[in-house]
């Protein structure tokens, strides 16, 4: 059969998809420069055998019914009907609801769930849980960014507004004489976009800038996070030590009289504090170019030259989210924003900070001037929350206390725990501590399109649907492109959307009217474009009909150039425009900070020596950052992703040197471990990775050997088994994932299969 090729939309690309003889074929959106292959992910995965056709059920729940239950992980489902699943959901989160409130529910769903403005899952947790039962225990902040944002609202004023809405890369490309990245600027992370991106640009921009005269240099433990086309110029550096190559960097520029005196004293406040730590006057210790080259590695001699080649130029300066997940994060996020203060740029064309510049396919592009709505989610009552990366901590430790913010704040006592469209297990740390974590819950249910790890350790198992199976409407807004989602597909098995699963469920509590507001799904997505239609009338923007659109299946909105304007503002009119900070300055001192008293995020930014750092039992540190191959875990059997594995495992890569001093040889099967498991993973061996580093992306679905060992051991590779569950400090909390350091060894052993797209046990009554 064929049928009539349909618009379609992802995170990491808009595409057209037609079903040839049940067969589906993806071609990218014309009008992408440079599609993204993750997109060949699809074409294997609707009838993957490791998708979830029915609703099931754990075993051990059905027949001891809800608590605390070490077999999670590690158990047999039982098919069910959606009749017997609606009536056991509902009746469990009444009896929960009713007996221990909404505080004892955690809907916090953490995950970026699919492209789609209507069907994106968490919205759809979070209304429903509102609707019903008037709210949930909520978490606060992302594993993107955990760190970045609590500090940066306290330093510069907001987030948003020098990373999404930051200098755009155009302007980069026209004005940038030197950009100065810590962490890279890799095309395999641009190439992704949370409600996609239809206009993959970061390759030509950084091709027209180098071709200009822009100068890159990429600070990183990997050479590959420098793209080709930027010509320029790798720096070595020891995962987690940016902090102290930074401040030597102001050390120099304030020794020689580089730094801008005039920008600071108008702009900034504190520069004279940060000065006395540079200098020794606080505690006597200089923070120079010598004590800096013993803890990053790179030369003295280059630290001094890399400031030298700063000074008098327009220069960019950007810091990866990779460097603030991890233990004390926070600092090399502040000190990005010291660094180009203290050289003058914010404001001007083509310099300044921007924080996570190609981190993503949002970052320096420019804003619609009308943006499709979201689902509006409804009151939560509830007022207990978390840092998101908090949560095995709030399992285990129910009732402790903690700091975040400059706030005590206790962790609620939780019972049931709902997700749909996040996938723990790939996203936590300490992947053993997180099942003990979940085995303390009464009931764990999870909506899934596939047998993940985490749907693997719920009590209740609802198939979802993949967005090609369904209607909805993909757009960001940083992409002035809007499509029109048309399935192209079926539902698997009796897979069905969240939206319809949710309004079966409130209507069993008695609150349907209250969650749909009487609206089908289609109608939902006319109601919802209607309201942007009624934006753009309001600002002369003509826009077809709902209809028309959905014919025609895309349409191209008009966009803002205003990026970059928070720190443009204040270098133009610093009375007008202060920042939203205390002192309407940028803060290099922050008052509110060294008030809050933790002596982990003090009130200037500092050099902390991280706990994890490589000795005798861990001697080479573990690189976990995102896998080039496609986005988090999502789709991780489809077909591109699986032909970029070795013997069907992810594979690490480690330096010649680190390589042969242990026998390791291309194409071997490595042991990776450390004191909180082991994981296997194919070898690689690689000159583009620094000496005494181990890259291991993230990315494979976890597959413990024995799901039940206190030191799990992960045939397939991932690296969250090894990785610290701690957060950045006690200011923000933020997730610790991308760093910590182990062992590598070569396995001996004949490698056990790798087991990660097998279905579980289903018992068929
Ligand atoms: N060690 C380490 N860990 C990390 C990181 C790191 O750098 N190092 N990075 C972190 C970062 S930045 C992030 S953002 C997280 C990402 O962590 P997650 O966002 O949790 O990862 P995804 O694989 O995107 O999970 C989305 C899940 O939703 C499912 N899904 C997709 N569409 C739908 C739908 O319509 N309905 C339902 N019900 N399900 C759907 C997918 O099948 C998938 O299992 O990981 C973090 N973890
Ligand atoms: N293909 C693909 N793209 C993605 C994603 C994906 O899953 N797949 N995920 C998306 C998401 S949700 C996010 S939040 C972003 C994340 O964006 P990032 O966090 O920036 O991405 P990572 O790939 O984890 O890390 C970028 C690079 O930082 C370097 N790095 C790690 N530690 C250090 C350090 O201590 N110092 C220095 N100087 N460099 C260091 C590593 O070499 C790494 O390759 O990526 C997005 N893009
Ligand atoms: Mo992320």
């Amino acid at each position: 059969m064929t049928v009539k090729p349909t618009t379609h939309s992802s995170h990491w690309g808009a595409f057209t998809a037609v079903l040839h003889d049940d067969k589906l074929v993806v071609t990218p959106f014309a009008g992408d420069p440079d599609p993204s292959p993750i997109l060949k992910n699809f074409e294997n995965a609707l009838d993957h055998k490791v998708r979830i056709a029915t609703p099931m059920v754990r075993r051990g729940w059905l027949e001891n019914g809800p608590g605390p239950d070490d077999r999670r992980g590690d158990d047999e489902y039982i098919a069910i009907s959606w009749e017997e699943a609606y009536a056991l959901v509902s009746g469990e989160l009444s009896r929960v609801a009713t007996t221990h409130g909404p505080e004892s529910v955690f809907g916090g769903s953490y995950g970026w769930s699919s492209a789609g403005r209507f069907h994106h899952a968490q919205s759809q947790v979070h209304r429903f849980l509102n609707t019903t039962i008037g709210g949930y225990v909520r978490s606060v902040n992302s594993y993107s960014s955990g760190a970045a944002s609590v500090i940066l609202p306290h330093i510069v004023g907001d987030m948003n507004e020098i990373a999404r809405r930051g200098v755009s890369w155009e302007e980069i490309s026209e004005h940038t004489d030197v950009l100065l990245s810590f962490g890279g600027l890799a095309l395999k992370n641009s190439q992704v976009a949370s409600g996609g991106l239809s206009e993959h640009t970061e390759r030509g921009f950084i091709d027209k800038a180098a071709k200009r005269g822009t100068t890159f240099i990429s600070v990183s433990p990997l050479e590959s996070d420098l793209p080709d086309e930027a010509r320029g110029e790798w720096l070595a550096i020891k995962p987690g030590t940016d902090a102290a190559l930074i401040l030597a960097l102001l050390h120099v520029l304030n020794a020689n009289q580089w730094s801008d005196e005039d920008f600071l004293a108008r702009y900034c406040v504190g520069w004279d504090k940060l000065v006395a730590y540079l200098c020794g006057a606080e505690d006597g210790q200089m923070r120079d170019a010598q004590w800096a080259s013993e803890i990053c590695g790179i030369s003295a001699a280059r630290i001094e030259s890399l400031a030298a080649e700063l000074y008098g130029k327009r220069v960019m300066i950007s810091v990866a989210h990779a460097l603030q997940r991890a233990e004390h994060g926070e600092q090399p996020v502040w000190l990005g924003l010291v660094l180009s203060a203290a050289l003058g740029q914010p404001g001007l064309p083509g310099g300044g900070y921007g924080y996570a510049l190609g981190a993503l396919g949002h970052y320096g592009k420019h804003h619609n001037q009308v943006s499709f709505p979201a689902l509006p989610q409804g009151k939560n009552g509830v007022k207990d929350f978390i840092p998101v990366a908090r949560l095995s901590d709030m399992l285990l430790n129910p009732g402790e206390e903690f700091r975040y913010n400059g706030q005590t704040l206790r962790y609620p006592h939780i019972k049931l725990a709902w997700w749909a469209g996040g996938n723990p297990f790939h996203h936590h740390q300490d992947l053993a501590r997180l099942r003990r974590a979940f085995n303390q819950l009464d009931t764990l249910i999870v909506h899934e399109v596939a047998w993940t790890a985490t749907a693997r350790h719920a009590d209740i198992v609802l198939p979802a649907t993949m967005t090609l199976e369904r209607e909805d409407v993909g757009g960001a807004p940083t992409d002035r492109h809007l499509f029109a989602m048309q399935p192209v597909a079926k539902p698997f098995g009796e897979a069905k959307d969240d939206y319809s699963i949710f309004a079966e469920l409130a209507k069993r509590l008695g609150r349907e009217e209250a969650f749909t507001e009487g609206r089908t799904a289609r109608e939902w997505l006319q109601h919802l474009y209607q309201q942007m239609q009624e934006k753009c009338e309001q600002q002369n923007i003509s826009v077809p009909n709902f209809e028309q659109f959905w014919e025609i299946g895309q349409l191209q909105l008009p966009q803002l150039k205003d990026g970059g304007r928070l720190l443009r503002n204040l270098r133009n009119d610093p009375d007008r425009y202060p920042l939203p900070t205390p002192s309407g300055k940028i803060e290099i001192f922050s008052q509110t900070i060294a008030d809050f008293n933790d002596a982990d995020c003090p009130g200037h930014p500092v050099w902390l020596e991280p706990t994890q750092k490589p000795d005798s039992q861990n001697p080479l540190y573990l690189i976990a950052n995102q896998p080039a191959t496609k986005l988090h875990s999502q789709l991780d059997y489809g077909k591109h992703s699986v032909s970029q594995k070795l013997d069907g495992r992810e594979i690490c890569r480690l330096h010649p040197q680190d390589a042969l001093s242990r026998g390791i040889k291309v194409g071997d099967t490595a042991i990776i471990s450390n004191s909180r498991g082991a994981v296997l993973a194919s070898v690689e061996i690689s000159k583009q990775i620094m000496q005494g580093v181990i890259q291991l992306p993230t990315g494979a679905w976890y597959d413990p050997q024995d799901a039940r060992a206190a030191h799990p051991l992960c045939r397939h590779g991932n690296p969250n088994v090894l990785t610290l569950d701690v957060g950045t400090s006690s200011l923000a909390q933020g997730c610790c994932g991308q760093i910590t350091t182990v062992n590598i060894a070569r396995f001996e052993d004949v490698a056990p299969a790798v087991r990660a797209f097998e279905p579980p046990v289903v018992l068929y009554r």
